[in-house]
C-alpha cells in the first residue's frame, strides 16, 4: 500500500511512490529528491548498499519511483528534517533526458506542456486556480444558486461584438458558444431564481496579446429580482472578496514565495467610476487622451491607466466602470430613461476581468433594442423567453484565465490555462 509523504511516521516502514525531481550523487551517498501530491522528500541510499545505489544511480529527473524504507529524523535534512531510508526501490516509469531547459522559448514550453509544469512555480497555477474556482463555487451554493451545464454546440452565435468559430454539423451549421449568456438567461425565464456555470467559452477573435484565447473559461452568473445593476455589482464584489480571501488563507505565504506577488483581499468596497470622468481623470493625471475609434469604450492602454488611477485615488486594485455607451454594448443590456445601458465592466490590476448588466426583461422593449442594432430574426429564439413571463434579473460573466493570470502575476495568458488555445496554438 502507498503512503503519501506527508503521511510518514517516523521508523515505520512504508512504500512510497512519486516523481523525482534531483537526484544528487555524492561520495558516500546517492540523494534522490521525491515528490508527490503532498509533499516532497529527500531518499538517501547509502553506497553501501552496491545494488540498491547501482539502481539509485540508474533514476533520472522525472522518472516515477517507488522506494520501501523508513524515515526518519535527521538533524543534517533541510526541509523538516526528514529523510527517506530505503530497502528497496522499482523504477515504474525510467524518464529520458527533458527536451527544454530553463531557457526554453515559450513555443516549446508549450509544446511540452506537461513537462513546464513540473517547475517548481508553474506547478502551483493550476492547483491554485482550483481552489479558486472551489471557493467560487462554495460562495455561490451557500447563497442559494444552482450550477447549470449549456450547450456549447448552438445554432445561432450569442455574443455579438465578438467572431464565432463555425463548425460542420451534419449537413449543416453550428457554432460554438462564445458565452452561454442566452441560455442563462433562459434559465431564469424558467424559473430557477440563481444559477452559474463554469466552462468553456469559444471565441474566434485572431489577436495575440496576453490577455486573449480562443478557449477560455467563463464563469457566468444570472440571478432574479434585482432592483439594479448595482445589485450585480455588489454579488460580483461579495464572491470575489469570498474565493480570494480563501485562497489568500490556503495559499497566500506560497504565491509570495513562488510568484513574488502579494495576493491583496480587498477590504473596502470597489470604486465606481463613469467612463467619462475616468477619461477626464486620465487626461488630467497623466495627459492622456482615448483614440477617437475606441471613445464609448476601454483599450488597453487605459486600462492600464485606470489601474495607476485606482491606486493613487483609491488604495483599490479594482474598479467598476459604468456609465457606457449603448452603441459598444450589446442590445440585451436594460438601459435607463436616457437610453444609456446599465451594465459595468470591473477592472482587477489593470484589466478588465468581468462585463456584466441588468439585462432587458421586458419583451417589447428588447425588441426594439435588438432592432436597433440591426438583429431580428437571429435573436428571435431568444427574445421569446422573454414573452411568456420573465423577472427582472442581471449578470456577469469573469474570465478565469485572465483572474489567475492577474492574481499570479502572470506574464501571459498562455500560463493561465491548463493548455493554452490561441490563434496558433491548436497542440497538445
Ligand atoms: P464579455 O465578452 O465581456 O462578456 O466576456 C466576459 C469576460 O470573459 C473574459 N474573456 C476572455 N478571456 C480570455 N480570452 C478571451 N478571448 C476572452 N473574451 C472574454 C474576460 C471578459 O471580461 N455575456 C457577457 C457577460 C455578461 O454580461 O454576463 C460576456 O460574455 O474576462
Amino acid at each position: 500500500m502507498r503512503t503519501l509523504i506527508k503521511d510518514l511516521k517516523e521508523n515505520e516502514l512504508a512504500n512510497i511512490s512519486g516523481m523525482v525531481y534531483k537526484v544528487r550523487d555524492t561520495k558516500y551517498m546517492v540523494f534522490i529528491m521525491l515528490k508527490d501530491r503532498s509533499s516532497f522528500i529527500q531518499v538517501s541510499v547509502d553506497k553501501q548498499n552496491e545494488e540498491l545505489t547501482k539502481k539509485a544511480l540508474g533514476v533520472t529527473n522525472g522518472s516515477i519511483v517507488s522506494f520501501k524504507g523508513k524515515m526518519v529524523l535527521s538533524e543534517y535534512v533541510k526541509n523538516g528534517g526528514k529523510e527517506f531510508l530505503p530497502e528497496d526501490l522499482e523504477i515504474l516509469s525510467l524518464a529520458d533526458a527533458y527536451p527544454l531547459d530553463e531557457n526554453a522559448l515559450p513555443d516549446t514550453r508549450l509544446d511540452y506542456r506537461w513537462l513546464d509544469l513540473r517547475n517548481e512555480k508553474k506547478e502551483w497555477i493550476i492547483p491554485i486556480q482550483s481552489a479558486f474556482v472551489q471557493y467560487l463555487r462554495e460562495y455561490l451554493y451557500k447563497n442559494d444558486f444552482i450550477e447549470i451545464h449549456t450547450p456549447k454546440l448552438i445554432g445561432t452565435a450569442s455574443e455579438s461584438g465578438s467572431s464565432v468559430f463555425e463548425v460542420k454539423y451534419f449537413d449543416t451549421k453550428a457554432y460554438l458558444a462564445q458565452s452561454p449568456q442566452f441560455y442563462k438567461q433562459m434559465a431564469i425565464a424558467s424559473g430557477y431564481e440563481r444559477v452559474f456555470e463554469i466552462a468553456p467559452a469559444f471565441r474566434a477573435e485572431n489577436s495575440n496579446t496576453n490577455r486573449h484565447c480562443t478557449e477560455f473559461t467563463s464563469i457566468d452568473l444570472e440571478f432574479a429580482y434585482i432592483d439594479s445593476y448595482e445589485d450585480v455589482m455588489h454579488m460580483e464584489e461579495e464572491m470575489l472578496k469570498y474565493a480570494m480571501k480563501k485562497v489568500k488563507d490556503e495559499y497566500g505565504d506560497l504565491i509570495k514565495e513562488r510568484f513574488g506577488i502579494e495576493l491583496v483581499v480587498p477590504k473596502k468596497a470597489f470604486p465606481v467610476i463613469k467612463l467619462q470622468d475616468l477619461y477626464q481623470e486620465l487626461k488630467k493625471r497623466y495627459n492622456y487622451e482615448i483614440p477617437e475609434r475606441d471613445i464609448g469604450d476601454l483599450n488597453a492602454e487605459t486600462e492600464k491607466l485606470a489601474y495607476q488611477f485606482a491606486m493613487e485615488e483609491y488604495n483599490s486594485e479594482f474598479l467598476f466602470i459604468v456609465g457606457y455607451n449603448k452603441a459598444k454594448r450589446p442590445f440585451y443590456h436594460m438601459r435607463d430613461e436616457n437610453d444609456n445601458p446599465l451594465g459595468y465592466d470591473l477592472l482587477y490590476r489593470g484589466m478588465e476581468i468581468t462585463s456584466g448588466a441588468q439585462r432587458e426583461h421586458r419583451y417589447e422593449k428588447l425588441l426594439h433594442n435588438a432592432k436597433e442594432k440591426g438583429l431580428g430574426e437571429d435573436v428571435k429564439f431568444y427574445t421569446e423567453f422573454f414573452k411568456y413571463g420573465c423577472p427582472p434579473h442581471g449578470g456577469f460573466a469573469i474570465g478565469l484565465e485572465r483572474m489567475t493570470l492577474l492574481m499570479l502575476g502572470l506574464d501571459h495568458i498562455r500560463e493561465a490555462e491548463f493548455i493554452f488555445r490561441g490563434p496558433n496554438r491548436l497542440h497538445p
